[in-house]
C-alpha cells in the first residue's frame, strides 16, 4: 500500500474521516466473517445474562478475545504506520469489537448519533478509529452517516441537522474508515435483505486507560508468545502495576515502559 500521510492527515484534520481502500483481501474478510459468525452466541448468552440484551443486540464487544483470526487483522496491521504518524508516536488498541446491521431496517445501538469519545479534545490527537467494512456499505445497505468536520466542534447536533448536513460514508468490503473519536457519526440504516458487518479497532496514545485490560484479559505469559507489533499494540508496553513488586522493576522489566511517552516532549510534532 503506498499511502501519503501527509495528505491522508491534512484531510483527516479537515474533514474527520478518510477512507482507505482495499486493505484487506476479501478472502481475509471472509474468514473472519467465518469465525465471527461461530461466536455470536456466546455474546448473546453474556449480554443476555448481564440483563443488557436491548441495547447490545448486533453488537459484540471486545471480539479478539475470542476470534484470532479477527485480532491477525492488527498482527501486523496495514496502517500501523500511519497510526504511529497521526498519533506522533506509539499507540495501542483502546476496543475492537464488531456489529451487524441486520436486514430490513433492523435495530443496532450504533445508529445512534454519537461520538466515540464524548471528551472533546480540540483537535489534540488522542484517540482514533479504524473501521473496517466487511461487507460493501452502500446508502441502502447503512454507510456511516459522518458529520464533516464536527471533530472540531463543540456542538451536540440535533436529530434534524445532523441528517441534513451529514454525509454518507460509502465503502467497499476490505476499505477502512479512518475517523477522529470526536466526529458526530452514525451507523445507517440497512434496507437490504442481506446482513453488512463491520469491525471497529480504536487506538489511543498509551496513557488513555483501555475500555477492557486487555494485558491482563489475555495474560500476562500471552506476551511472550506474540509478535513485537501486537505486544504493544494490545497495551503490554503500557501495563499499570497491581502492586509494589509489580510497580519496582529493572528498565527492561517495568510495565509501563518509558518509551510510550516522547521524552523530549515532542509528540504530535505534525
Ligand atoms: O456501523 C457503522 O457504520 C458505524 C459503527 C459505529 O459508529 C461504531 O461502532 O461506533
Ligand atoms: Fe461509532
Amino acid at each position: 500500500m503506498n499511502l501519503n500521510f501527509e495528505k491522508m492527515l491534512e484531510e483527516l484534520d479537515n474533514n474527520g474521516f478518510i477512507k482507505v481502500e482495499n486493505v484487506y483481501s476479501c478472502e481475509q474478510i471472509d474468514g473472519v466473517k467465518q469465525e465471527y459468525e461461530k461466536v455470536k452466541n456466546k455474546f448473546t448468552g453474556i449480554q443476555e445474562d448481564a440483563g443488557i440484551s436491548d441495547g447490545t443486540k448486533n453488537a459484540t464487544h471486545h471480539t479478539i478475545l475470542m476470534c484470532p483470526d479477527m485480532l491477525k487483522l492488527i498482527d501486523p496491521n496495514p496502517l500501523h504506520k500511519f497510526i504511529e504518524y497521526y498519533f506522533g508516536g506509539k499507540y495501542i488498541l483502546y476496543t475492537m469489537g464488531a456489529s451487524s446491521k441486520m436486514p430490513k431496517s433492523e435495530y443496532v445501538y450504533t445508529q445512534r448519533i454519537h461520538r466515540e469519545f464524548y471528551t472533546f479534545t480540540f483537535g489534540q490527537r488522542l484517540m482514533l478509529n479504524t473501521l473496517i467494512v466487511l461487507d460493501d456499505a452502500t446508502e441502502e445497505s447503512g454507510a456511516t452517516w459522518m458529520l464533516s468536520g464536527s471533530h472540531k466542534e463543540t456542538i451536540n447536533p440535533d436529530k434534524e441537522y445532523f441528517f441534513n448536513n451529514a454525509v454518507r460514508a460509502t465503502a467497499k468490503k476490505g476499505d477502512v474508515l479512518i475517523f477522529d473519536a470526536n466526529i458526530w457519526h452514525a451507523a445507517g440504516v440497512n434496507k437490504t435483505d442481506k446482513a453488512v458487518e463491520i469491525i471497529t479497532p480504536l487506538f489511543t496514545r498509551p496513557f488513555i486507560k483501555q475500555a477492557l485490560n486487555y494485558p491482563r484479559a489475555f495474560g500476562l505469559d500471552f506476551q511472550h508468545t506474540i509478535s513485537e507489533e501486537l505486544k504493544q499494540t494490545l497495551g503490554y508496553n503500557a501495563i499499570i502495576p497491581e502492586t509494589i513488586q509489580e510497580f519496582y522493576k529493572p528498565e527492561e522489566k517495568r510495565f509501563y515502559k518509558r518509551n510510550q511517552e516522547d521524552e523530549h516532549g515532542t509528540n504530535n510534532p505534525h
